[in-house]
């Protein structure tokens, strides 16, 4: 694993326990692990019980005992980590978004696909029981054709303009704010539940446009340099909403920002079709609202599930049904189908591909943003030229 931060620690965790729950053709075997500060690395590869440590990512690139490269680092590293891992014939996970632009996703893509890799990109979100059993229901036509998805992820870790300059701030690292960072989760949730996006129009803002220099920062936390009296220039957006049409017909609504005081990881939706709605909060990430036209009237009304019985997807596998679940076993439950793809030789979804796409809605949403006007998806890949055939 390249990295040891918050996703670093989330991902450990996975590997770690993926077989106290789940019986895998393939384990996890955690190897090495990589980071740029030996004191951090080393303690990191202690505390989360990894055999071994490097202080150079392309060590494990050079190893020949690592089969599988997963990418926890900041945004821009990336590209340059997965394409050497594709060449090196390394399976590769990769954090979201995939790179900083639709051309790196896309030079990644091609990449694995040239090299035949196992690939897949960590959007966890997918693999909650609640949202896969949403899934369920959407397919078996319970919600009947949808009209609507809005969808939000609100969170308000960076409402203190205090806060330092993180990594999540700098453009040159992230690639854009909330956009790239929460909003792409929403962006693959609706791809994964409604369906193929088609045309959008958006806007993004930044309010706090000046912030303390950072001297430490760990997962979402930080601290800032006493020492360093001027503001850095934040270059990202603090608030990105988009309008969205779908292929077939669809409409959705989506707004992210990291300043809604009160709320924090307010990953939420609600779709509504001819025959019924559901909605979903990662905040209580097992419960899932549905409402159903068919129910018998004066009966009518959103009723929730806990989806922890045997039958939900996933669920099973930890507790009896009401023992709820957690947000570290989103990424256990992804894992298992990244073990299952490598046994096999498939990429699961989310992959690459699915990457790739997130990416581009992602750059149509900023385009129409400077814009003011709707972007076609298909636009972005006339516009950037060769784009893979996707
Ligand atoms: C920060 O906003 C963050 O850590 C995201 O980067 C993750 O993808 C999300 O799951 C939690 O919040």
């Amino acid at each position: 694993m390249v990295g040891y931060k918050f996703m670093g620690r989330a991902h450990s965790n996975a590997y770690r326990n993926l077989s106290f729950y789940f019986n895998t053709e393939v384990e996890p075997v955690m190897q090495a692990i990589a980071g740029r500060n030996e004191a951090g690395v080393k303690k990191a590869a202690e505390k989360m019980g990894w055999a071994t440590y490097e202080t150079d990512w392309r060590r494990l690139i050079e190893r020949d005992d690592i089969d599988l490269i997963d990418i926890v680092t900041p945004n821009n590293a990336h590209v340059e980590i997965a394409i050497a891992a594709a060449e090196a014939g390394k399976h590769i996970l990769c954090e979201k978004p995939l790179a900083l632009t639709v051309e790196q996703a896309d030079r990644m893509l091609k990449a694995v696909q040239k090299s035949g890799v196992v690939h897949m990109i960590c959007h966890n979100y997918r693999f909650v029981p609640a949202v896969q059993f949403a899934k369920k229901l959407i397919q078996e036509g319970r919600l009947g054709k949808i009209h609507h998805i809005r969808a939000t992820y609100l969170q308000d870790w960076i409402l203190d303009p205090n806060f330092p300059l993180v990594w999540r701030l700098q453009k040159e690292v992230t690639g854009s704010g909330a956009h790239g960072d929460i909003l792409a989760h929403s962006i693959d949730l609706a791809r994964f539940l409604v369906g193929e996006f088609k045309e959008v129009v958006g806007m993004m803002d930044t309010f706090i446009k000046k912030r303390p220099i950072v001297e430490t920062s760990g997962g979402l936390s930080a601290k800032a340099d006493a020492n360093h009296l001027e503001l850095g220039k934040v270059t990202v957006d603090d608030t990105s909403a988009f309008m969205a049409r779908f292929e077939d017909g669809a409409v959705g609504i989506f707004e992210a920002t990291r300043l809604a005081g009160g709320n924090r990881n307010g990953n939420r939706f609600e779709i509504n079709g001819e025959k019924g709605s559901i909605r979903w909060d990662m905040e209580n990430m097992n419960l899932l609202q549905v409402y159903f036209t068919d129910d018998e009237a004066g009966l009518q009304g959103f009723r929730t599930i806990n989806c922890t019985e045997e039958l939900h997807p996933y669920a099973g596998a930890y507790w009896p049904s009401g023992h709820i679940i957690g947000y570290e076993h989103t990424f256990i439950n992804l894992m298992v189908e990244l073990m299952n793809g490598i046994a096999k030789g498939y990429s699961p979804v989310p992959n690459f591909k699915d990457g790739v796409i997130n990416q581009a809605v992602l750059a149509a949403v900023e385009q129409s943003a400077n814009t003011k006007k709707w972007v076609e998806i298909s636009d972005i890949y006339k516009h950037k030229g060769n784009l893979i055939n996707l």
